[in-house]
């Protein structure tokens, strides 16, 4: 008989994957329900390859995305490129990335935000949707997740370097500071209390991590600032920092925010993973 791997089983590896099942049990489970050894192997191969694009056994603390820092680390290898570790911080979790975007991604991601640029939003708080907020005074826009070669390029990296599954990711986000222009601080997870939450969190649940990519290098201000450790980490481009929350709670000291830009404009593209699949 003919053994082939239908989109049904797919999904179901991809979510034993995901909840945590090692890849090899993952093979013995399938050689046992009568799969081909050789077939389960590459099934399993693959889906490790497209969506974890790391070891679905290399240990993350606490089930986040996380870079593997183990060993001191310097380099990371994110498949297409060799990410620096500049600082890290153990509580917030926070890493500091260079070389992680070229100097072309970046103009390529501007050229192909700069049209669609829109003053900024937050989550309502009273109300489902969002609303304009003096707290946020950039403009931004969405690309869909894979919208173009570059976007999807960079994804599949960032899934690499953190080890978390592509389809975990929204969207990138693009957000573009003119001078006086700011974020004052906020927390990135949902908080319970926002009329909206409910239903946002119905699409893959809870933010866990956000990765804040510089496109560009303002002349002066507009660090990313995490106020509750004091960290001011500067916007330079192709430069990126990383952090993630556990739980949606400010003792996760992950409150942070974009200080004003003082001198030339800033440009961010920003990554959030949710803890499950977004859609
Ligand atoms: O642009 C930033 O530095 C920044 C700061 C805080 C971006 C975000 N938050 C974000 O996109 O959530
Ligand atoms: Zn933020």
């Amino acid at each position: 008989m003919t053994q082939y791997i239908t989109p049904e089983l797919r999904r179901w590896l991809q979510e034993q994957l995901q909840s945590g099942v090692k890849a090899t049990d993952l093979v013995i489970s399938m050689t046992q329900a009568g799969w081909q050894r050789k077939l389960a192997l590459q099934a399993v191969a693959e889906l490790k390859i497209d969506g974890w694009l790391g070891t679905a056994e290399a240990p993350r603390p606490a089930g986040l995305p996380e870079p593997d820092l183990a060993d001191g680390a310097s380099l990371i290898d994110a498949g297409d490129r060799q990410i620096q570790v500049l600082a890290t911080v153990q509580h917030p979790r926070v890493v500091v990335l260079g070389n992680l975007l070229s100097r072309d991604e970046c103009e390529a991601i501007v050229a192909a935000a700069r049209p669609r640029m829109h003053r900024s939003e937050t989550v309502a708080e009273q109300r489902e949707g969002s609303e304009v907020n003096t707290a946020r005074t950039s403009s931004g826009m969405f690309f869909e997740r894979a919208e173009n070669p570059v976007i999807e390029r960079v994804e599949a990296r960032i899934a690499r370097l953190l080890r978390w599954p592509v389809e975990n990711g929204e969207g990138v986000q693009v957000l573009n500071y003119q001078a006086g222009a700011e974020y004052q601080p906020h927390y990135d997870y949902f908080d319970a209390r926002h009329a909206s939450t409910a239903s946002i969190l119905k699409r893959g649940g809870q933010r866990v991590g956000t990765l804040v990519m510089y496109l560009n290098t303002p002349r002066r201000g507009g660090a990313t600032t995490f106020p509750d450790i004091k960290l001011a980490v500067q916007a330079v481009q192709g430069q990126a920092v990383f952090f993630s929350y556990a739980r949606p709670e400010p003792s996760t000291l992950t409150l942070h925010g974009g200080a004003s830009v003082l001198e030339g404009e800033k440009w961010v593209a920003t990554k959030w993973l949710r803890e499950g699949r977004f859609s």
